[in-house]
C-alpha cells in the first residue's frame, strides 16, 4: 500500500477497469519470489531446473506466438502524428485510449493485479527515474525483480513524477475458466503515451512486450525525457577498458537486437593484459558532466540475454552469471533437467526437449531452442561487473561505437571524421534482421542509432538532437565515434572476422586512437587501421581475410549512397540539413575513390 495518493487513486482507477480478484502490492522480498513461483509451478507456467545443474533456476516455455517484440503492434501516441515520425506506428491518442479502455475492461477478472514499484537507476540516484506497473503476470513479476530495483524501498520514494505501466496478458479467467500454462491474447498492443509519460500494454507476456522498465521505459518513454532535458537514452552497452599499461576508457556501443551488446559488454580478452569489465549491456542513458565529459549510467539491474550462441568458450562472463538464479525463456531442455542452447557445446545432445515441448534429436532440422531464447539473470552475478557500474554520476565515456550485421561492404572498423560525421554513421546504420522482434530474419534494413524500434519521437529530429547536444560541450571533451562490423562473410557465407574475445584488437585500436596514437589511414567512409596497427599476433588470420575485412568497393559505396538518400526521404523537413550535406560529402569521395 502507499501514502502517495496520486499513486493509489490510478492503482484503484486501473482495478476498477480490469476486475481482477485481487490486488498485490510488491515488497520484492525472496518470500514474494518464492510465492510467485508457486503460483508459476501451478499453474505449469515453470519447471524447476536440476539444482546440482542450475541451482534455484526456472524453465518457462511460452505460447509459440509470443516469442519476440512486435514492432506492428508498437504505437507511438503523441499528440501530434509527425512527432512519432515516419519510423514509429501512430494513432490519434484519444482513439487508441478508447481501444485500450475496452480492451482493459475486465482483462484482469479472475486474477491478481500486482503492482511493481521500480527504479530504473540505483535507487534515490538524481538521474534513476521511477515507475509503477501493473500486471496480471507473476513471471513478469519476478522478470521485474531480476530486471530492476523493485520493491519496498522504491515504493516509499515514489513521488507523483512515477511513469504508470499498464500491462496485461489479456486472458482473463471468467466464469471459473481454467487458467493456461503462458497465457497471452492474439491481439497485441504495445502503446506509449510520450507527453502523457504512460505506457499501456496487451496481449503479449514476453520480453521487451511485458518488462515495461525495459525499452518501453527506459528507451522510447525516456529518449523523449531526454530529448525535452537535454540527455541521451541509448540502446547501447556501456564498458570499461583497462590496457596492460594501466589506463582506463569506458566505451559505449550501439549494435541492433541481437547484434552482440551482450558479448561486447563481457568480452573475455585474447590480448594478454588488457581487462574488460561491465557497466550495462543494452541501455545507457547520458549526460554532461560538470567537466564537460559525457557520463553514462545503465539504469537496468540485470541481463535479459539471448540464449543461442552463448558458451564458456564465447562468453564466460556471460555463461558464469546465468549458472545460477536465473530464469530461462524458450530454451530447449535436456533430459537431465538442464537447459540447452545451439552454441552452447560443440556437441549436440542425443536427445532434448525442444521449446514447443516436443522431443527433438540432433537428425532434425529446426533449431532445439528458439532463435530468440533467453536468460534473465542479476547483473550483481556477474564476474566482470565494473566498480562504478552503480555509480549514480555515471562513468565517463571515451568513445561511442556503432555497428550492425553486415554480410558486406562495412569494414571491421572505422572511425568518423567530426561528431557530425559519426552522427550520419548512426543515422545509416543498417542492419540484417534477427529473432528479437517478429519478423522476417536476414532482410537488411535501416535501424538508425540501433534505435528504429525504441525512439519516442520523431526519429529526423533525434538526428536533430544529437546534432545539437554536441554544442553542450568542448568539441575535444566530446567521445570520439566508430563504426564497427563482426558480421562480414566470405563468398561462402562464413563470417570472417573471428570475433567474440577477438574483439579486443579493434577495441585497442580504439582505445589508441582515443589516447591519440593508433595508425589511421584515410577511407572513404571514414578512418581505418593502418597495415600492422590491428595486433593480429597469436591469431592465425590469413593476410588475404584481413585484407576482405577491410575492402572498400567503389560501386557497393556509391548503392549504399543511393540506399541512404532514398531513406533519408522518409524523414522529409524533419532532416536535418547537415544531414544531407554529410551524404553529399559520402557521395563525392566514393566518387573520387
Ligand atoms: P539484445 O539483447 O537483443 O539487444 O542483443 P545484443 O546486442 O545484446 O546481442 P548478443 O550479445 O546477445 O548477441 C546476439 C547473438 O550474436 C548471439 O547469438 C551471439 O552469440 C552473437 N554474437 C555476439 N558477438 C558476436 C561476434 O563478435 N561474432 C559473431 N559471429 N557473433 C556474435
Ligand atoms: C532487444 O530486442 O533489443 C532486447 C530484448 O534487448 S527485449 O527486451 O525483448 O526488447
Ligand atoms: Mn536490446
Amino acid at each position: 500500500m502507499t501514502q502517495n495518493k496520486k499513486l493509489s487513486n490510478w492503482v484503484n482507477d486501473m482495478a476498477k477497469l480490469c476486475k481482477p480478484d485481487k490486488i498485490h502490492w510488491c515488497n520484492g522480498t525472496e518470500d514474494e519470489f518464492s510465492e510467485m513461483i508457486r503460483l508459476l509451478t501451478e499453474s505449469g507456467t515453470c519447471m524447476k531446473l536440476n539444482e546440482d545443474k542450475k541451482p534455484n533456476s526456472y524453465y518457462f516455455k511460452s505460447d509459440p506466438k509470443d516469442v519476440a517484440r512486435v514492432e506492428d503492434r508498437t504505437f507511438i501516441c503523441s499528440e501530434k502524428e509527425i512527432d512519432a515520425g515516419p519510423t514509429n506506428n501512430w494513432k490519434n491518442p484519444k482513439e487508441m485510449k478508447e481501444e485500450l479502455l475496452n480492451l482493459f475492461n475486465g482483462t484482469m477478472r479472475g486474477r491478481t493485479m500486482y503492482v511493481i514499484p521500480f527504479s530504473m537507476g540505483p535507487i534515490g540516484s538524481k538521474i534513476s527515474m521511477n515507475g509503477v506497473q501493473l500486471t496480471d503476470s507473476p513471471y513478469v513479476v519476478i522478470s521485474m525483480k531480476i530486471m530492476t530495483r523493485m520493491g519496498a524501498e522504491v515504493m516509499n520514494k515514489i513521488e507523483d513524477d512515477f511513469v504508470p505501466c499498464i500491462h496485461s496478458v489479456g486472458y482473463p479467467l471468467e466464469n471459473g475458466t481454467k487458467d493456461i500454462p503462458w497465457p497471452c491474447n492474439e491481439t497485441k498492443y504495445i502503446v506509449h503515451f510520450p507527453e502523457e509519460r504512460a505506457i499501456w500494454s496487451y496481449g503479449s507476456g514476453y520480453g521487451g512486450n511485458a518488462l515495461l522498465g525495459k525499452k518501453c521505459f527506459s528507451l522510447r518513454i525516456a529518449s523523449k525525457v531526454a530529448k525535452d532535458e537535454g540527455w541521451l537514452a541509448e540502446h547501447m552497452l556501456i564498458v570499461g577498458i583497462t590496457s596492460p599499461e594501466g589506463k582506463k576508457h569506458y566505451f559505449a556501443a550501439a549494435f541492433p537486437s541481437a547484434c552482440g551488446k551482450t558479448n561486447l559488454a563481457m568480452l573475455k580478452p585474447s590480448l594478454p593484459g588488457w581487462k574488460v569489465e561491465t557497466v550495462g549491456d543494452d541501455i545507457a542513458w547520458m549526460r554532461f558532466g560538470n567537466d564537460g565529459r559525457l557520463y553514462a549510467i545503465n539504469p537496468e539491474n540485470g541481463f535479459f540475454g539471448v540464449a543461442p550462441g552463448t558458451s564458456m568458450v564465447s562468453n564466460p562472463n556471460a555463461f558464469l552469471t546465468l549458472e545460477k538464479n536465473s530464469l530461462f525463456t524458450n530454451t530447449a531442455l535436456t533430459d537431465d533437467k538442464d537447459v540447452w542452447w545451439e552454441g552452447l557445446t560443440s556437441e549436440k545432445p542425443e536427445h532434448l526437449i525442444d521449446w514447443n515441448g516436443n522431443d527433438w534429436t540432433p537428425k532434425m532440422h529446426h533449431p532445439a531452442a528458439h532463435p530468440n531464447s533467453r536468460f534473465t539473470t542479476s547483473a550483481s552475478q556477474c564476474p566482470t561487473m565494473d566498480q562504478d557500474w552503480e555509480n549514480p554520476n555515471g562513468v565517463p565515456i571515451s568513445a561511442i561505437i556503432f555497428g550492425g550485421r553486415r554480410a558486406s561492404f562495412i569494414p571491421l572498423v572505422y572511425e568518423a571524421f567530426s561528431w557530425q560525421h559519426g552522427t550520419f554513421i548512426g543515422a545509416t546504420v543498417s542492419s540484417e534482421t534477427t529473432a528479437a522482434a517478429a519478423h522476417q530474419v536476414g532482410q537488411l534494413r535501416n535501424d538508425p542509432f540501433a534505435m528504429l524500434p525504441f525512439c519516442g519521437y520523431n526519429m529526423g529530429d533525434y538526428f536533430g538532437h544529437w546534432l545539437k547536444i554536441s554544442q553542450s560541450t568542448a568539441s575535444e571533451k566530446l567521445p570520439k565515434i566508430f563504426n564497427v562490423n563482426w558480421f562480414r562473410k566470405d563468398n561462402d557465407g562464413k563470417f570472417l572476422w573471428p570475433g567474440y574475445g577477438e574483439n579486443i584488437r579493434v577495441l585497442q585500436w580504439i582505445f589508441e586512437r582515443v589516447e591519440g596514437n593508433g595508425g589511421a589511414v584515410y577511407s572513404p567512409l571514414g578512418n581505418i587501421p593502418t597495415e600492422n596497427s590491428i595486433d593480429l599476433r597469436g591469431l592465425n588470420l590469413p593476410a588475404e581475410t584481413m585484407k576482405e575485412l577491410f575492402n572498400i568497393d567503389k560501386e557497393a559505396g556509391l548503392s549504399e549512397a543511393e540506399r541512404v538518400q532514398n531513406y533519408f526521404t522518409i524523414f522529409g523537413e524533419q532532416l536535418p540539413k547537415e544531414m544531407n550535406d554529410e551524404l553529399e560529402k559520402f557521395k563525392e569521395r566514393f566518387t573520387k575513390l
